[in-house]
Parts: structure tokens; sequence; C-alpha cells
């Protein structure tokens, strides 16, 4: 089956929206098959966005992803990649459709709530970053 890698963010974490969060996701109907709280390490937060590495965001990209510790989860599912960018919606939560979890909790471009895999590889590479036991 489908496995697709979603982080919930610091900014989400610190206004207590993890329960509010994956409710939207299970209210889907969607599976989570893996789920912990860890902090990241500067280490970690640089694999899972190296392919942002030359962007004149980044470093602000990495402090704000080490700033308190994030939900990481595995779902899983046909299509489930697709299934929850959707639910997720878009990058900025002002062009976000209604509905999503960005529009309903997203404050910025940045501080954006959520994370997850934009393909088959990147999901197989994000899992063995924050979840190097199961793989
Ligand atoms: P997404 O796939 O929607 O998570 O977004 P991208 O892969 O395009 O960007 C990764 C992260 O970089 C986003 F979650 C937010 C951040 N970002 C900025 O902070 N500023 C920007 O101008 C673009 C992205």
């Amino acid at each position: 089956m489908e496995k697709t890698l979603v982080l919930i963010k610091p900014d989400a974490i610190e206004r207590k929206l993890i329960g509010e969060i994956i409710r939207v996701y299970e209210k889907k109907g969607l599976k989570i098959t893996a789920l912990k709280l860890i902090k990241p390490s500067l280490n970690m937060a640089e694999q899972h966005y190296y392919e942002h590495r030359d962007k004149p965001f980044f470093t602000e990209l990495i402090n704000f992803i080490t700033r308190s510790e994030v939900c990481a989860m595995i779902i899983e599912g046909k299509d489930v990649i697709e299934t929850v960018r959707k639910i997720n919606g878009a990058t900025d939560p002002l062009k976000a459709e209604e509905g999503t979890i960005r529009r309903l909790f997203a404050t910025s471009k940045s501080e954006n709530s959520v994370h997850s895999s934009d393909s088959k590889e990147s999901a197989e590479r994000e899992i063995k970053i924050w979840f190097p036991e199961l793989v």
C-alpha cells in the first residue's frame, strides 16, 4: 500500500492543534500506521529540506522546523500521497482551498502547520529520516 510522511509542524504543535489536525485526516478515512513526537536535530531538518538548500528561505525554514517538537506520522492508503496533499492545501494558506488544513490552521507560507511528501520517492526518503527504525 502507498505510504506518505506527514509532519505536524512547530507552529501547530505550539498552538496545541495535534488532535484537530489528526482528526481531519481520520475523518477522511485515512489510516495512520506510525506516529511519534520528536524534536528534530539540525541534521534531520537539513536532510528533510535538502532540496531547498540553495533557496533564500532555507535558514528560516531550518530554524522554524527545529524550534519545537514535530509530530511525525506515516499514513497509508491508495493514492495517499495525492490525497493528503489535497487535504493539506496550498503551501500559502491564503491560496489554500476552504476546508484544507492550511486554510484552517496555517498562519503564513512558512508557518504552514503541516508537511507531506510530494512523491513516492520523497515519501521513501523522508520515512527513512523520521522512522529509521522501521526501514
Ligand atoms: P510544500 O510542498 O507545500 O510543503 O511546499 P514546498 O516544498 O514548496 O516548500 C517547503 C517549505 O518551505 C514550505 F512548507 C514552507 C517553506 N517555504 C517558505 O518558507 N517560503 C517560501 O517562499 C516557500 C516555501
